[in-house]
């Protein structure tokens, strides 16, 4: 598929999706979406690809849904048509590693599809905000619940029913990112980590990331028992027996993702 609103570039293990819609601010319509979700679902089914860095420009991550193709919406019609919320879905469905690399504004839906990655690096310009009630509506992709669980009601009320933006070392302090660089080393920043994911056993990073996020569903002692069972069960793998081997040999390991 031609994307006319993303760019899908890949280096190795790592694939990079930028968002391209600079005039808006990349404001997520459902055409930019679907090519999300259509560009995740191609890099899910290639072996090759271990890691995803999703990333903007440096003036704007995302500012949000699209406010103008929403506008005229009532409900039934918003909620009939549910595709827009159906291709955010993959990005949170996305089974392998997601890396968000946020310069400039991250705002309403661009936030939260940033908290949908698996972490966020953050530019030193990057602000993050859910500013959805000055609309007059309020997060609508999952803001109020991944912000909540990320900094704590404080600050998630806070965000939320101020609609004030939270600067990249704010959001840093919180919790929100996990680490802060200058602009102009964030994507190579990212993609470095992407590539050291990349380069991990594909199968472990990806239980690695499903036992993770399992945890906030679960008890701690239902989290804890997962997580042991698929511990035991990584030792049925080529991998295990490989990246053990390696550092007993002093040798860097060759993983297969077997
Ligand atoms: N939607 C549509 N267009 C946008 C958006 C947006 N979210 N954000 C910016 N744009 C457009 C502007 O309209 C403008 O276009 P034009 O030149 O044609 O007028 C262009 O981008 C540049 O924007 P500004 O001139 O406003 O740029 P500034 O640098 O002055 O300001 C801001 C930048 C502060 C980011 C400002 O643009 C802004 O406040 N944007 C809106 C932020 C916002 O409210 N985001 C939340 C949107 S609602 C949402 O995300 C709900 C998610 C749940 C969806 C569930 C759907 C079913």
């Amino acid at each position: 598929m031609a994307y006319k609103l993303i760019d899908l570039t890949r280096d190795g293990g790592v694939a990079t999706i930028q968002l391209d819609r600079p005039k808006a601010l990349n404001a997520l319509n459902t055409e930019m979406m679907g090519e999300v979700a259509n560009a995740l679902a191609t890099l899910e089914a290639d072996d090759s690809v271990g890691c995803v860095v999703l990333t903007g420009s440096e003036k704007a991550f995302a500012a949000g849904a699209d406010i103008k193709e929403m506008s005229d919406n009532n409900y039934l019609s918003i909620y009939k048509n549910d595709t827009f919320e159906e291709n955010h879905c993959a990005i949170e469905r996305f089974r392998k590693p997601i890396i968000a690399a946020v310069a400039g504004y991250a705002l309403g839906g661009g936030c939260e599809i940033a908290m949908m990655c698996d972490f966020i690096i953050a530019a030193d310009n990057a602000k993050f905000g859910q500013p959805e009630i000055n609309l007059g509506v309020m997060p609508g992709i999952g803001g109020t619940q991944r912000l909540m669980r990320a900094v704590g009601k404080a600050k998630a009320m806070d965000m939320c029913l101020t609609g004030r933006m939270m600067p990249a070392e704010e959001a840093e302090r919180a919790g929100l990112v996990s680490r802060i660089v200058k602009l102009d080393d964030l994507m190579s920043t990212a993609k470095e980590a992407a590539a050291k994911i990349a380069s991990q056993s594909q199968p472990v990073a990806m239980i690695t990331k499903e036992t993770v996020n399992a945890g906030f569903n679960m008890t701690l002692e239902q989290g804890i028992r997962f997580e042991r069972r698929l511990f035991q069960s990584l030792f049925t793998t080529q991998d295990q027996k490989e990246g053990m081997a390696a550092f007993i040999e002093k040798r860097k390991p060759h993983f297969k993702n077997k």
